[in-house]
């Protein structure tokens, strides 16, 4: 065999790395950190465009420099030993403080941004969500509005809001790129994100911070609506669900009758806390932290079995059959 790569090859090669390289440059994707969907997310890409052409320039002259010293001073057969120098005051003084200087110009701006997304001084008409990241999903609570939901944050469109960031249980980082940088979830600690959402649409998230199991499968979907659209949406959760009739009614008893009730609120029916709440979980466009679209199959294979649907979910198999998780199924999803 040849051992030498044949032309082909190598361009074949070339053209497989190239078409991986691609694959990852979605411009405006759902998890773009380029095209800023808030103030916090412009001013991070602000500070990353800082940043990159600072190193650049840096970059750029470090090689420059390089290069010509390797070629001006390379050795040459008949050269004498070149002038043997010990030291640089000037030069030394130089690279300490320059770089100084330059890690100055990063560290400003990056801790303003930090402290002033930090939310001490928040506009007093922002709208105010505690978010609680749970082993693997997110509730989202509306205090002023007494609101409660998961997984799907819905919000205004040019109104500043308050995220403030509770961890229950272990350490997550709430990370919805297009609206701003990720910041950690921390038992114990207070932590908080002010910023406000600048145009409509549906911006995606991700737990950052290595939480177990499902970390993975720990993504949120962040809605940012007109006003008006996000008042018919809070209108919505605060009214009465529509009283379920046939299989969905049948559902309704099931799930009132199961330990169901002992972890989900359903308002009206139940009162636990320790999963999301379903009020209006018909409403809801994803299933289990962003993993599965919200149909009525998926919901009666996740009652039926939920680790087979989210490896290390905390929700146990209840033994429902599947006739009965069809039931719950229709039921819940009937919730909007
Ligand atoms: C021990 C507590 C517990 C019990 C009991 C329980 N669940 Fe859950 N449930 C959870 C947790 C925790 C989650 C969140 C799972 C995740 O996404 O990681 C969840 C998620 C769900 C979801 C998806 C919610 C969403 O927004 O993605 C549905 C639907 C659901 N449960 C229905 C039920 C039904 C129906 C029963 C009774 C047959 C039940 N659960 C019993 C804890 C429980
Ligand atoms: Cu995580």
């Amino acid at each position: 065999m040849d051992l030498v790569p044949s032309g082909t090859l190598v361009v074949r090669v070339a053209l497989a790395a190239l078409v991986l390289l691609v694959g990852g440059c979605a411009w405006d994707g759902p998890m773009s950190t380029v095209v800023p969907g808030s103030d916090f997310a412009r001013a991070t890409l602000w500070l990353y465009a800082l940043i990159t052409w600072i190193t650049a320039v840096i970059g750029l002259l470090v090689f420059v420099v390089l290069l010509w010293i390797l070629v001006r001073f390379r050795a040459r057969p008949e050269a004498p030993l070149p002038a043997q120098i010990r030291g640089h005051t000037l030069m030394e003084i130089a690279w300490t403080i320059v770089p100084a200087l330059v890690l100055l110009v990063i560290a400003v701006p990056t801790i303003q941004l930090t402290f002033r997304t930090q939310g001490v001084a928040a506009p007093r008409d922002a709208l105010r969500v505690t978010v609680r990241g749970w082993q693997w999903w997110w509730e989202f609570r509306y205090p002023d509005l007494d609101v409660v939901t998961a997984n799907e944050l819905h919000l205004p469109v040019g109104r500043a809001v308050v995220l403030d960031l509770e961890g229950p249980d272990v350490i997550h980082s709430f990370w919805v790129p297009r609206l701003g940088g990720k910041r950690d979830v921390v038992p114990g600690r207070h932590n908080r994100i002010v910023l406000t959402p600048e145009r409509p649409g549906e911006h995606w998230g991700q737990c950052a911070e290595f939480c177990g199991a499902s970390h993975a499968n720990m993504g949120l979907r962040v809605i940012v609506q007109a006003s008006a659209e996000f008042d018919a949406w809070v209108a919505r959760q605060k009214a009465a669900p529509a009283e379920p009739a046939g299989l969905a009614a049948e559902g309704k008893a099931i799930f009132a009758r199961s330990a169901c009730v002992g972890c989900h609120t359903i308002a009206g029916v139940s009162g636990g806390v320790l999963g999301p709440n379903l009020s209006h979980f018909g409403g809801r466009t994803m299933l289990a932290a962003g993993m599965w679209p919200n149909t009525p199959d998926n919901v009666a294979a996740w009652v039926r079995d939920p680790q087979r649907l989210k490896p290390g979910v905390k929700m146990p198999d209840l033994g429902l059959t599947d006739e009965q998780a069809k039931a719950v199924a229709a039921y819940l999803t009937g919730l909007k």
